[in-house]
């Protein structure tokens, strides 16, 4: 039987070169040799404040990207998190299987709770329905950008908690974290990550900027003054990240990538890598436009939510079993 992949993405905004390099890039490769499914979390979303219709837009805009960048609903399986119950079922016996305190210790959450006045319970509860999500399928594989470590983190210490406490049911997924452009910076703040939810929109590249828009973006990114085109975090972070971004779409090693740009300076560099995201992007455009005013894109969804349904189901009674709720089915 094939491994399972398992990953998903919030439809909390328009996605950036963040989301395509670490997450979406990535999901393409796995589909002929795993069983994938992919899941617009769309319950994830909800945790702070949207917009009811942008909201809608986002769901489909973002399910039309995953096919845009090249993932076959023949070979993997896309849909709508809030469209399968179950995983709102199994967060709620996950969320009693966790303890406050492992979940005020997230990152994402102290980030996303600090200085805010009305934070949501949900926000809080966040990482135990993403554990829902990933565990309902026997998920073995879980492609994220490096920002999601310490969910996984979680979602592992909750399945092992679960497997010992009620029933051995859960399959022990890991994480698969790509090796380059895991943590794409911000264009203006080379030092904080690129996120869609951003609101200043020169910090990320979108995946739908025009040509000229991801040009102006990239040649106006912040470096520093030396002009050295070289990999240093620390004190290069500007140029550091963009260097990471061209390995990332190209493959070219970044130690290659030094060499090939040894004093040139900053504007050919920016000016070619420019060039690179342009490219990338143009096709995906093409196709997601395409996507967006098809009816496939509802029946591709139609069908991807009956195939999750059946899959999430067996686990979620097993886990009804396993903690003693209603009455024994099988
Ligand atoms: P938000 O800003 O709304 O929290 P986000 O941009 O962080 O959103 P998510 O929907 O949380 O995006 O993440 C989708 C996927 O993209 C995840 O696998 C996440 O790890 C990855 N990802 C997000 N931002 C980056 C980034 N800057 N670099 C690499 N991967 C990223
Ligand atoms: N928390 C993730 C999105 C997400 C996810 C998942 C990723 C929700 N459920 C299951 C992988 C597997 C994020 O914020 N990037």
């Amino acid at each position: 039987m094939k491994k399972v992949i398992f990953s998903g993405i919030q439809p909390s905004g328009d996605l950036t070169l963040g989301n395509y390099i670490g997450a979406l890039k990535q999901f393409g490769q796995f589909q002929d040799e795993f069983d994938c499914f992919y899941c617009i979390v769309d319950e994830h979303a909800i945790t702070v404040p949207q917009d009811r219709l942008k909201l809608r837009n986002q769901i489909r805009s973002l399910a039309a990207l995953y096919l845009a960048v090249g993932l076959d609903p023949e070979k993997s399986t896309l849909f709508i998190q809030s469209e399968v119950p179950a995983h709102a079922q199994a967060a709620w016996m996950l969320q009693c299987n966790v303890y406050i305190g492992e979940l005020e210790r997230m990152t994402q959450f102290k980030d996303k709770a600090s200085g805010k006045a009305g934070v949501s319970a949900g926000l809080l509860t966040y990482p135990p329905l993403m554990a829902a999500d990933i565990l309902l399928y026997q998920t073995n594989l879980v492609p994220v950008g490096e920002d999601q470590k310490q969910h996984l983190e979680l979602t592992r210490n909750l399945a092992e908690r679960f497997n010992r406490k009620h029933n051995d049911i859960f399959t022990m997924p890991d994480i698969y974290i790509a090796k380059y452009g895991a943590r794409v910076m911000s264009l203006q703040e080379p030092t904080k990550k690129m996120s869609k939810s951003d609101s200043n929109q020169k910090n990320a590249i979108y995946l739908l900027d025009p040509s000229n828009t991801i040009t102006k973006k990239i040649k106006s990114a912040v470096t520093d003054s030396s002009g050295i085109v070289k990999y240093d975090k620390e004190n290069k972070p500007g140029i550091s990240n963009l260097l990471a971004i061209y390995s990332a779409i190209t493959g070219e090693a970044i130690l290659e990538l030094e060499e090939k740009y040894e004093g040139k300076g900053y504007g050919a560099f920016k000016s070619d890598l420019a060039e690179i995201v342009v490219n990338e992007l143009a096709p995906i455009q093409e196709r997601y436009t395409a996507y967006l005013n098809s009816d496939e894109l509802d029946k591709i969804l139609d069908a991807g939510a009956e195939k999750a349904r059946k899959v999430a189901s067996k686990t979620l009674r097993k886990m009804e079993n396993a903690m003693g709720l209603g009455r024994k089915r099988r």
